[in-house]
């Protein structure tokens, strides 16, 4: 859902008055006789229905079926807003990429592996790897992955301690950024110190100005130490009310926050709304908003063929 509605806002800068604007654009489409065309998927979707064919459809993980997948996704449909797409370890003179397109796409590894969380770690870092081979690029989808899965083990009806959701987080990020170490040094706390940035932004009253501080200390890039944290951000600020956002809904004030901060909107919308479903459940998913969602019936086809999987295993 995040990936169809914030796809068309991708790379804008949004202003108080489209802010109005992506209200309006919500609300029309929550009504029920609302018809307008699909909003479509990009590569976001595209690939992560990859990775629950990949989980749904062998015993064991195979890397290689992965990128077969991957790769047949692509050719028949190039036009879906990929990123360059040349092998993992080519790629930037051989340091591999940090783009977000790791992270964009593992959150059914999470769903997947919630019994199991070393080897969730462990295939999330092999599913990165297939294009994404630089450790800011597999530490932001790790984190992606270790957020949607603290949000799947919560129960909704308590409400969150973003401090605690945080520092769970951190605690957990910091083994693995400290494990990355041998690889590079300079990456070790990248993303201790964005998640750190989280509380002190959710404390904060809300203004202008701190739009400006959300984007200046957490981003909204395409990179994925510029988007993750600020995924995660939008998921705990969604949690309660937020000003000029009009809904009573948590997925659609999140997808709709993270889509007026702009930027690699389809990609934070997306992650965002994979931690936030995953908290809440499917019964939270507002029907008419995800009818408006290119293919979406088929994905919850995927989806189910996927919880079946792994309630067999
Ligand atoms: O990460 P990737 O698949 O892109 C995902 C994004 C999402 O927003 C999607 O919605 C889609 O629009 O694209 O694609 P990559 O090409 O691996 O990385 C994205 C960009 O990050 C690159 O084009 C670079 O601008 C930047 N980047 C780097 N720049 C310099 N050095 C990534 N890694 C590096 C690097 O090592
Ligand atoms: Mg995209
Ligand atoms: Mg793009
Ligand atoms: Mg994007």
């Amino acid at each position: 859902m995040g990936d169809c509605l914030g796809g068309p806002y991708e790379g804008e800068t949004v202003s108080s008055g489209d802010k109005i604007i992506i209200q309006r654009y919500f609300d029309k489409m929550e009504k029920p006789d609302f018809a307008s065309p699909f909003k479509k998927y990009t590569d976001d979707t595209a690939m992560m229905k990859s990775v629950a064919q990949f989980l749904t459809d062998k015993p064991d993980p195979d890397y290689n079926y992965l990128s077969k997948l991957f790769v047949d996704e692509f050719f028949k449909e190039p036009r879906r807003g990929y990123g360059q797409g040349i092998p993992a370890k080519e790629q930037f003179n051989g340091s591999g990429s940090y783009g977000n397109g790791g992270a964009m796409r593992i959150a059914p590894v999470a769903l997947y592996y919630h019994n199991d969380y070393n080897n969730m770690l462990n295939v999330a870092r092999h599913v990165t790897k297939v294009t994404h081979n630089h450790p800011l690029g597999v530490n932001g989808a790790l984190l992606q992955c270790i957020a949607v899965h603290q949000a799947l083990l919560m129960d909704p009806k308590n409400s969150i301690n973003p401090k605690e959701f945080c520092n769970e987080l951190i605690k957990k990020i910091k083994i693995i950024e400290e494990e990355s170490e041998e690889e590079d040094h300079h990456f070790i706390t990248a993303y201790q110190e964005k998640l750190n940035r989280i509380p002190f932004l959710l404390n904060s009253k809300y203004d202008d100005e701190l739009e400006d501080e959300i984007l200046y200390s957490l981003g909204n890039g395409i990179e994925a130490y510029e988007s993750v944290p600020t995924a995660i951000f939008c998921f705990l600020k969604a949690q309660g009310d937020i000003p000029r956002i009009e809904t009573s809904n948590i997925l659609r004030r999140t997808l709709q926050y993270a889509i007026t901060l702009g930027g690699d909107t389809d990609t934070i919308a997306c992650m965002a709304g994979a931690i936030t479903g995953a908290f809440l459940g499917e019964d939270q998913i507002n029907k008419q908003l995800l009818s408006h969602c290119e293919k979406a019936d088929d994905i919850v086809v995927l989806a189910d063929a996927l919880y079946k999987k792994a309630l067999k295993s």
